[in-house]
């Protein structure tokens, strides 16, 4: 199935995996739907997507910890990109790397409201213009956190485990539809993900990559867009990707 023409629809789209996966499709064609709270860095990734070869690109300023301002941003949508044909649910943050019982309220708040939160106000507005055109693909981001729990990310790794189920439950709920649901979760990826972990501490972020090869936005932005263009009937479940130093959430090799 080819991306051209088809309407993407990317949260998080400013950073990180979220633009990779904007410039992935863009390469492909498609007309870019993106969505982040920076809108000078979305500004720079749609000029990049469009220099691409991106059919259109539109641009929205959101919080997806907003669900007012997600439903309202959703059906104000101009026509033309109201037919959203994939969604991916990529806007997403851990905050802190602590004891759960030393943990701050505001770091599990944060991670609560826009990893499970943010993302189920999102699919809510989005897919039921899918069902009711019969025809779409939801792509979420959860991680290998989701799967395996590692020590001082329990909360991080909590909002991971919904994001697992709220794929499957999803899938569940849409069969005898056409609307496909896939999860994409990687292992370690450098991108600003420890830096908003670490609050800014850009050392601290750096040592998180050390001695090893952590995958790269590009390659799970390649991961998203092939599975967004199998045949229609096609529906990958879910992929689990690690680079080759990372065994699962615990197991590393560094050199
Ligand atoms: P980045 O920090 O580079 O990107 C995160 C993106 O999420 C940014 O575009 C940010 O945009 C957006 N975002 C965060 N909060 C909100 C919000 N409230 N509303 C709208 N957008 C928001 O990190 P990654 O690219 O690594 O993270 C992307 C996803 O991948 C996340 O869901 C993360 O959990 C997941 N992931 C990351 C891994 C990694 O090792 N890096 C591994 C596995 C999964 P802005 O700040 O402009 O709003
Ligand atoms: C991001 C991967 O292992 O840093 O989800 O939690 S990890």
């Amino acid at each position: 199935m080819t991306q051209s023409n088809r309407t993407v629809f990317i949260t998080g789209a400013s950073s990180g995996i979220g633009a990779a996966t904007a410039l992935a499709f863009a390469a492909d064609g498609a007309r870019l739907l993106l969505a982040a709270r920076r809108i000078d860095k979305l500004t720079a990734i749609a000029e990049q997507a469009s220099k691409l070869g991106a059919a259109a690109v539109h641009s929205i300023q959101l919080d997806v910890r907003n669900a007012e301002a997600v439903a309202a941003e959703i059906a104000a949508l101009p026509a033309e990109w109201q037919a959203i044909d994939v969604l991916v649910n990529n806007a997403g943050l851990s905050r802190g790397l602590n004891k759960l019982y030393e943990g701050q309220l505001s770091d599990w708040e944060e991670m609560i409201d826009t990893n499970i939160k943010g993302l189920l106000y999102v699919t809510r507005a989005v897919v039921p213009g899918m069902v009711s055109r019969n025809s779409g693909h939801v792509i979420n981001i959860g991680s290998t956190a989701g799967h395996l729990a590692y020590a001082n990310g329990a909360v991080y790794c909590g909002t991971k485990a919904a994001v697992h189920f709220i794929n499957d439950g999803l899938r569940d709920d849409l069969l005898g539809t056409a609307v496909r649901v896939t999860s994409v979760d990687p292992g370690m990826v450098e991108t600003d993900f420890s830096l908003v972990r670490f609050h800014g501490d850009s050392e601290r972020a750096e040592k998180v990559y050390k001695g090893l090869t952590p995958l790269t936005p590009e390659d799970v932005a390649e991961t998203i867009v092939w599975a967004a263009s199998r045949p229609a009937h096609v529906n990958i479940a879910r992929v689990m990707m690690t680079s080759v130093h990372q065994a699962n959430s615990l197991l590393f090799h560094r050199e």
